[in-house]
This record gives C-alpha cells, structure tokens and sequence, in this order.
C-alpha cells in the first residue's frame, strides 16, 4: 500500500469546544502524520465552492452556514492508505452510526456538526488539498 496525502478539516463545532488537539492525537495514535496545518475562517464564497458537490442537496445552505460560523483547521495528513484510515478514525457521517472511538462518536454534536472532514477518495483528496494548500506548505 502506497503513502497517501489527504484533506481534513477540523470543523467549527470542535474548535469552538477547543478540541484540536484532542482530536490531532486520535491522528497521531493512527499513524497518521500531520504534515501541514492552518486555522483559518471560511467566508461563504469559499465554503460553497468546497463543498459545491452538494450544492443540490437540501442540508446546502445549513452546512454552509455552519462551516462559516467561526474557525476552521485545515490539515494534511500523511501516511499508508491515509484517505481510508482518515474516513476510519473520523466514523460515520452521522455521529448516532459512527463506531465507537471514532472522532464523531466521541465528539461530533449531530450529522451537520460532525467535528471534522475527511477527503472521500485519493482524487477529491488531490483537489481539496489544493484547495487550501500551495505545494510549498506541505513538509512531509
Ligand atoms: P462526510 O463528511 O462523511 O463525507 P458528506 O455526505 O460528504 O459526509 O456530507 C458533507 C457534510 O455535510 C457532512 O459532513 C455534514 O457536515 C453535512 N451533512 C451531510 N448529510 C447531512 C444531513 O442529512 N443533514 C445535515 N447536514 C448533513
Ligand atoms: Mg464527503
């Protein structure tokens, strides 16, 4: 299995709660390393644009409205199959399904703030890392 870079973003639920770091050593005790990372805030260009994939679906203007509602943490993660094994340690999208351990069944409030994004494949990985990212940021 090959080293994979993926996208994820610590969501504004958790770092009003002040869970970064908490959430950063579930990462870390996987095996995932966290080779770049920056709090910013999203304006609603910006959130709209990343998550325009679901710009039809009705919880749109909700999830956007959320993910602009106060700062973000955008990270890379590195490591073997690390777009998978993020999707593992993060849990199912709505924290009543994830598994226990996982970060939304620890942490996540309800399926909207759901504490962090994980890229879903190594493509829309690739897309969401420079989304946020120049090469230059990226120390592995
Ligand atoms: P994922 O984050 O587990 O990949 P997606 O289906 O890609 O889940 O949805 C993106 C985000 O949209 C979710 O993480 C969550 O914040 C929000 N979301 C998804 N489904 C719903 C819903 O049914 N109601 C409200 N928000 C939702
Ligand atoms: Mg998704």
């Amino acid at each position: 299995m090959a080293t994979e870079h993926t996208l994820s973003i610590i969501k504004p639920d958790a770092t009003r709660r002040n869970l970064t770091g908490r959430i950063n050593a579930k990462f870390e005790a996987a095996g995932l390393r966290i080779v770049a990372q920056k709090r910013l805030r999203l304006t609603q260009a910006q959130a709209e644009a990343f998550y325009a994939v679901h710009r039809e679906r009705p919880f749109f203007g909700g999830l956007v409205s959320f993910m602009t509602s106060g700062p973000v943490v955008a990270q890379v993660l590195e490591g073997e199959d690390a777009v998978a094994k993020n999707r593992e340690i993060m849990g199912a999208t709505d924290p009543k399904k994830a598994d226990a351990g996982t970060i939304r069944a620890e942490f996540a409030k309800d399926i909207e703030a759901n504490s962090v994004h994980g890229s879903d494949a190594a493509d829309t990985a690739a897309q969401e890392i420079s989304f946020f990212f120049a090469g230059i940021e990226i120390t592995g």
